[in-house]
This record gives structure tokens, sequence and C-alpha cells, in this order.
């Protein structure tokens, strides 16, 4: 399609949908009507695709995650159908901008922060690489909740992200499935004697999938992400008459629980783990039989991924299905299961470490409960006078009335993996160490990554811009490419460019706070951001502290020589998590103190902007100069807004967590500053217990005049917080060693301002930084997933006579 017919076609459907012309319409008509374009060119790629995997009896991988973060949905399809440049240009010449219609577009937020993030980066991977690949979720009524600050306080506010409708779904009632939730169930034996379960009372319920069509970095492929959505199946209507009755059903899959990493919801969250998980499976296997295939040979042709543990009853539920339905042996069964699933772990924090009730379980999925009952007795007894005894008790599934769901998934899988080196190292060193022992093939590492084409080529145009042209478009397509930017670290020219790139950048993101928050700050001040989830772990207070000491020597000395910094945070703190909400209130009330503050001369400015989403990041990344990555070694999996950062050019300040660790090793020492304790040191500290907070707050005056300032006044409207977060520190010594790593952080900081003031020298490490980007690319982890874990191979590895091009 060339300009001419793209405006001839738009104008057509403007007028076929709404009856108008394009300067009666809307932007919102307008999204409608270019949004509609849109599916209706990609539907064609879409159908054939799946026709294809069909034909040639593909196998496919299904990636179970009861998050995904997508954003929004406009440009990167725009970018993907190869239509980005051309559909500008028209619109533009029609008189519409196209950012404008990009506004419209609500972010879709169907996930808390790095984990959904990570599967919708796999899901535009995943079509990119051309590889046969599934998303299969929950479509929540509601988002992730809107945060806005009240008298700087955090408020919680509902997502109606559907409201408008959702341009890129396709309902799909024909494939419909119903889900049996609570009552009984007895085992009852048949005429050979086997035994089948009869059900008694509960409910079914009717699970409607939403088909979005995830479409591949121009190669025609269309895959999808389907999502569940809750309806009342019709014999099930009398019982829902009464409008409580009603509102209790809808409310099951209404909300995205929002804790990160806290356990919530309990009985509406193990309902819907139930629900996404029991749905997709039913529809895998219902797909599977339309194949006639022997049931025998499914691992050949379906992989599932379980996401974290939400989903890990997918292995007691394809048990289900292949037992009580499709009669096959238990011993058969089990094989399959486990050759079939697949489990990424993505925290060690143990309260993340997902738990139920043996009743609430019973409760709500009564036959599933008995299912790993029966797994847990034969693991034991396959284990028994093989294994130590205590071994086998605490990796056990069913432990103290509980079930614990990691367990369930590394048993029942063949693959279990961390997020990054240091994170699956410390998996089978520490925290699923005895699964190690029993079961050490299982283990392997994926790093984590981003999609390079949201990350830098939408976000950051500029910067493409100058990519292109210095060293070619290739790294577009293959983002090991950026490499080649090496060969200009001494070239001025390129160096320049790049940091006017930034600079643009940065006068973008000042306007947008200007306009947002009514705060002043300089494009030519240090960016200093950190994007993130509000967790202690993540050690946002580590960051404040420093903003208040610098403050307080500013207070002492105008004159002291530091460069201009404006620190950006962009943070949701789970509703329920009241620590990380008061460390909120006090980072804003910080920022209140500082901002108005002339005597400072404006050498400091602290922003938090609201409602950090995928869309706010979007905009953040492009413009920072300097990424906060300060978590305690050993407590962050991964983190992706390093590689994020990164890969836009901010210099990195770390502790050796994470993928810090490869990024400190993929940039080199000299284009990073690494402070804190190691991983090594924190568990040193844990055994020996002698870690004594108080004891550095006695002794250094400097912690003791910053942690005194939480509750001395000086920082206004901060009585009870400032309390409760000194209480964290003194009296409660520190969960996350924020004093221990204070001076070092202190010193780091240091050198990051130094390096600035050497223009140049900043500008090569920005580079570098960039340069070193491309093995941060999800298109290289999906890729490792397919090959290592899936097994799943492109479809043009078979077959390319749809013109499908290798990449
Ligand atoms: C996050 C980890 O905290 C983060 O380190 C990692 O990069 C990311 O997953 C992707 O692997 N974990 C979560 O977001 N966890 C939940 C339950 O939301």
């Amino acid at each position: 399609m060339d300009k001419k017919e793209f405006k001839k076609k738009f104008k057509r459907r403007l007028a076929e949908k709404f009856a108008m012309e394009v300067t009666d319409a809307s932007s919102n008509e307008l999204y409608q009507t270019l949004g509609s374009l849109m599916t209706s060119a990609y539907s064609q790629d879409w159908r054939e695709t799946w026709k294809d995997y069909r034909e040639n009896n593909q196998k496919q991988s299904y990636y179970f995650s009861i998050e995904f973060l997508p954003g929004k949905m406009l440009k990167s399809n725009l970018l993907n159908m190869g239509w980005l440049e051309l559909v500008e240009e028209g619109l533009d010449e029609l008189g519409i901008q196209l950012n404008d219609l990009v506004e419209i577009e609500p972010d879709m937020a169907l996930g808390n922060g790095g984990l959904g993030r990570l599967a919708s980066c796999f899901m535009d991977s995943i079509a990119s690489c051309g590889l046969p690949g599934n998303g299969n979720g929950i479509r929540y009524e509601y988002g992730l909740f809107k945060q806005r600050f009240v008298d700087n306080y955090q408020v919680e506010l509902p997502d109606e992200w559907l409201q408008k409708g959702n341009l890129w779904e396709v309902r799909k009632e024909s494939k419909a499935v119903d889900v049996q939730i609570g009552g009984n169930v007895y085992l009852k034996p048949d005429q050979y004697g086997k035994l089948s379960p009869v059900y008694e009372g509960g409910s079914k319920l009717r699970a409607v999938p939403y088909d979005t069509g995830m479409v591949g970095y121009q190669n025609k492929i269309v895959n999808t992400m389907r999502l569940w959505s809750l309806e009342i199946p019709p014999e099930e209507e009398d019982r829902y008459r009464s409008i409580e009755a009603r509102r209790s059903f809808e409310d099951l899959t209404s909300v995205l629980y929002p804790d990160d990493s806290n356990e919530a919801g309990r009985k509406m969250r193990l309902t819907q783990e139930y629900f996404f998980v029991s749905a997709g499976v039913q529809s895998i296997l219902r797909y599977f039989k339309s194949l006639n295939q022997p049931m025998d040979e499914i691992n050949q042709y379906a992989a599932i991924h379980i996401n974290d543990t939400h989903p890990a009853m997918c292995v007691a539920e394809f048990m289900r299905l292949l037992v009580d339905e499709e009669q096959m042996s238990w011993e058969r069964a089990w094989d399959l299961t486990r050759k079939v699933m697949s489990y990424t772990n993505h925290t060690i924090m143990a309260e993340a470490l997902e738990k139920w009730s043996i009743d609430m379980m019973k409760n709500v999925c009564p036959r599933i409960y008995q299912i790993i009952e029966e797994i847990d007795r034969r693991f034991v007894e396959e284990l028994i006078g093989v294994q130590d005894f205590d071994l086998i008790q605490r990796t056990r599934i069913i432990q103290d009335g509980q079930v614990h769901m990691a367990h369930l998934a590394i048993i029942g899988s063949h693959s279990t993996n961390g997020v990054a080196k240091l994170h699956s190292d410390l998996l089978k060193s520490v925290v699923l160490h005895d699964f190690y022992l029993l079961y050490p093939d299982r283990f392997n590492n994926k790093t984590n990554g981003i999609a390079m084409r949201r990350w830098v080529q939408l976000a950051n145009p500029a910067m493409s811009k100058v990519l292109d042209a210095t060293i070619g478009k290739t790294w577009r397509k293959n983002s090991d490419d950026l490499r080649l930017l090496l060969n200009y670290e001494e070239d001025d020219q390129v160096l320049n460019a790049l940091a006017e790139a930034k600079y643009q950048n940065k006068r973008s993101l000042a306007a947008y706070i200007k306009s947002h928050c009514g705060i002043e700050v300089s494009p030519e001040a240090i960016f200093d951001v950190q994007i993130k989830r509000l967790h202690a772990y993540k050690r946002q207070l580590l960051n404040l502290l420093h903003i208040i000491k610098l403050y307080l020597d500013l207070k002492e000395n105008p004159e002291l020589p530091i460069e201009p910094r404006v620190f950006i945070f962009g943070a949701k703190a789970a509703p329920s998590y009241h620590y990380a909400k008061s460390i909120i209130k006090v980072i804003n009330e910080v920022a209140s103190l500082i901002n108005a503050d002339e005597t400072i001369k404006g050498k400091l400015k602290l922003v938090f902007l609201e409602n950090y989403n995928v869309s706010l990041a979007e905009r953040i990344i492009p413009a920072a100069d300097v990424s906060e990555q300060i978590s305690l070694a050993s407590k962050e999996a991964s983190g992706t807004s390093n590689m994020k950062l990164m890969l836009n050019g901010a210099v990195t300040i770390a502790t050796l967590d994470g993928a810090n660790v490869e990024i400190r090793d993929a940039v080199g020492d000299d284009n990073i500053a690494i402070f804190g304790l190691t991983e090594g040191e924190v568990y040193q500290y844990y055994e020996k217990r002698n870690y004594h907070a108080i004891d550095l707050y006695e002794r250094d005056t400097t912690i003791q005049k910053v942690v005194n300032a939480l509750i001395d006044g000086t920082i206004p409207n901060i009585t009870k917080e400032g309390q409760e977060i000194f209480d964290s520190l003194i009296k409660y010594n520190d969960e996350f060693f924020v004093l221990r790593d204070f001076e070092d952080y202190c010193a780091a900081q240091m050198s990051v301002n130094q390096a600035y003031q050497d223009t140049r020298r900043w500008r090569q490490i920005s580079l570098r930084n960039t340069a070193n980007a491309g093995r941060f690319s999800s298109d290289r982890t999906v890729q490792q997933y397919a090959d290592d874990i899936w097994q799943i191979e492109p479809l043009f590895a078979h077959n390319d006579n749809r013109g499908v091009t290798q990449h």
C-alpha cells in the first residue's frame, strides 16, 4: 500500500463507519477508523498464520501468565506492519497528527510491573521471530489502578480501560469453554473398577476468549494472545438472579490484584488462577484433538509455560483432563505432563512464593486438590528410601496444611529457570537448592530481555535517526549490530548528534513535567531516574536519603560544586502496602520542600511523576541520563528497566544484583557505577547475624544528620511517616541494608557527578551503553526459550510459501 492508497482507504473507512469527513471527525473517531483499517489488514495474515500452524502440525508454545502489560498497541502494530511512516505522513497530509490518535488509546495495563511487561515483550518477540507461540491470560474488566497524589499521598482510582471498547480484541464465542468451580467430588469405581470422579454441586463458569493479534515485525506472522472473560452460562442464569449474586460473580475476574509480590485477594485470586488455567488448558486440548493425532504425542504439539507460580495448577489440570476425560493411565499422563510443562521463577522474595491453604483449594477446585494430593503422594513414594527423609519433607507439595505452588510447578515440569544469571544461580544454591539436588538437569537460566522495537524505535525516534545515519538500519532487525556504534566513540560528530537527541528528549520530558506537575526543570541538568514498583527491597529510600543529604549539604554551602540534577521517580505502591505508601508520601514532601527552596538555586529538583505506566516509561526512558538500579544485592531477580535505560544511553548506578551484573559485564567497569554489598556479603550478614544498623547510625554523623531529618521537622508534614521510616531503619534494624550501603552509594553518586562534568567522556560512556545493549533483546531471550525449553521452530523452517522473510 502506498500513501495515496492509504489516504483513500482511510477516508472511505471513515465514511463507512461514521458517515463523516475528516474535518468533522473527533480524534476518537479517527482513531477507531485507523484501528479498523489496521485490524482488517492483518486479519488475513492472522488467519493464515493459524492455518499454516495447523496444516504443518506445528508445535506451539502457550505462555500462561496472570499478567500482560502491553501498554498502547497502535504504534507498535503500525511499526510491525511496516505502515508507520506511511500512515504518519498520510495522516499529516489529511491534517491529522498520529500522536493525537495515540493519546486516545488507553494503556492496556493488565499487569503490575516487570513480570507482566516481560510477558508482553515476549509476545512481541515471539511473533517477530516467527515463532509459533500464544499468550493465555485473563481479560480483567479493570486494569492496574490509576495513581493520583492527594496531599502527597497515593490514592488509587479504578482503571476503566474498556469503557470505549477495545479495538484490538475479537470475542470468540465459538471457542468458549466451561470451568467447574467448587462443589464436592468423590471417586466412584466404574464397571472395570477404574475410579472416576463424580461431581456434586458447585457451579459452572463460562470462559469466553477474547483474542488479540500479536503482529510480528514485518514478517506476516500474527500470533494470538488469548484472554479469558467470565460469563454466566445460560443453564446457570437462575443462580445469579439477585443483584448481589450477580455482582459477586462478576467480581471474580473484574480486577487485577494490585500486588506485585504479596499474596493477595485469597479466594477470589485462587478462583481467577483456576479459571484461566482450566480454560486455557481445555482449549489447547480441544485444538489438539481436532488434529486427530495420537494423544500420546501431545508433547510434540504443545509446550505450556508457567509464568511464575500463578498458573502452576496447569500441571494438575492437564493431569485431570488426560486421566479423567481421556482415560489415560496416571503414569503415561504424568510423563506427558512433565514434558509439556515448564516454569519460570521471577523472585526470591519469600512472601511471593505462593502457598494456598488446603481448605481453600478444596473449596475452589476440589478435584484439582485431589490430583495434587496424588502427585504429592507419589512424589514421596518414589523418593522414600532413595533420598534423605528431611529433604523429601522440605520439597513436598503439601506441607503444614498448605499447597506450595512452586513445588508443584517444579515437580510437574521438565524445566525451571531464573531470569538472570545471578538469580538462576541463587535458585540453585539457596532458594530452590533442595530441588536442585533432586533434579539438577531441570535448572537453567534465561536472562530477561526487552522488545527493542518498542523501547528504541518507537520510544526514541530521535536517537533511532542518529543510529540509522551512523551505522545503517540493520540494528532494527538485529540488535547486536548496535555494537557497530563502538567504531564511533572518538567521533565528535556522532557523539554530538547522540547528545543532541538526548537533549531533545529531555526537553520534551521537561515540558511534560511542567504541564503535569507544574515544576520547572532544566534540560541542562542531569536527569536521574528510578522507575519501578515501590518496594522496600528496591530501595527508593536509599535514593531519597542521598537526595536529602545533597539538599542539606547545599543548605550549608550553596556554592557546592555539583552538577544540577533532577531526580525523577515513577512508582506505584500496592494499595495494601503501608510502608511503601509512606515512602511515597515522604518523597513527595521532600519534593515540595526542595522544589520551593530558592536558596539552592535550582541545583536540585525532585519530581515524582504520577501514575507510572508503560506510556510514561516511553517518555521518561529516552530522556534519562542516569539509571538507578539500587536494590539490595540478591533481591531483584533481574530487572528490565535497567536494560531499557542502558539501551537509551543512560549510565547505570547499580548494585551487583539481577541483570545489573550482566550489564556490568557488557559495558565494562568504566562505563557503569557499581557500589554496595555483594550478594555474598549479604548472605554473610544473614548467617552471622552481625548487622547492627544502630551502630552505623551512632558512629556516622552524616547518616545521623540525614536520618534525623525524617523526624526532626526538617521535612514538613511527615510526622507519622517519617517516624515509621526512621523506625524501620533504626529500631527494626534496616532489613534491606540501606544504611550499610549509604556511604558507598554517595561515593558512587559523586563519581557520576564527576563523570558528567567531563562532557566528552560522558557522551562516550553513554554511547558504549547503547552499543552494548543488543544482547538484552527479548528476541534473543525467546529464541533461547524456543530452543532449550519449548522445542518450537519458526514456521518458515518448514514452509516459505507465504513469502515469509527469515531474519
Ligand atoms: C519481577 C522481578 O521482580 C523482576 O526482577 C524481573 O525483572 C521481572 O519480574 C521479570 O522477570 N517480578 C514480578 O514482577 N513479580 C510479580 C509477582 O509481579
